[in-house]
């Protein structure tokens, strides 16, 4: 069947602050311009966003609907992947994977090591459901931005090949 001409990216900022003041969210905006300028890769991505509070269950409903409803290729999490009591999104995750993708994983914590050894402190999932990949990125615009640069290069491929 046709396939789109473009990647569609969903990135859903996980945090209490911001689903509090959506003008407190830096991470999102930060991880939609650097998927939209890098559109000219091979495909463009389209991008949507959403904000959500540390709550097992929001985290559960949007990355299910982005995957099982919209079909989106690729989720992205951003926020709650440290050591807080209030930092559940990978636990959130994980149990929504049917494929887990330990490479992607490990290139991003490489690569975050190589930046700052705080790295060690981001407790990242990457997985597949259904024909979409999931990953979970630390909160900072920073770690957000080296995670997902880390692994840019190697996304269009991952998703031609889940489709
Ligand atoms: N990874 C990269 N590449 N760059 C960073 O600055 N910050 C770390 C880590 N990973 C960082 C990073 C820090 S200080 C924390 S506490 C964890 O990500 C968890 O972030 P989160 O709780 O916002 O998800
Ligand atoms: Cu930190």
């Amino acid at each position: 069947q046709g396939k789109p001409e473009y990647y569609s990216v969903g990135i859903l900022t996980v945090s209490d602050t911001c689903s509090r003041d959506s003008t407190k969210d830096r991470s999102g905006p930060v991880l939609k311009t650097l998927f939209e300028e890098t559109s000219q890769l091979k495909k463009p991505f389209h991008v949507k966003t959403k904000i959500v509070k540390d709550d097992t269950f929001e985290i559960q409903k949007s990355v299910k609907d982005w995957c099982d409803v919209e079909n989106l290729d690729l989720v992205v999490t951003t926020g709650g992947t440290g050591f807080g009591v209030r930092d559940i999104t990978p636990e959130a995750v994980q149990p929504l994977f049917e494929k887990t993708c330990s490479g992607i994983t490990y290139a991003m914590i490489k690569a975050s090591l190589e930046k700052t050894e705080f790295a060690a402190l981001s407790r990242p999932v990457c997985g597949i459901r259904g024909n979409t990949i999931i990953l979970t990125i630390p909160g900072s615009p920073k770690g957000a931005k080296e995670n997902v640069q880390a692994i840019l290069n190697v996304l269009p491929h991952a998703i031609d090949l889940v489709r």
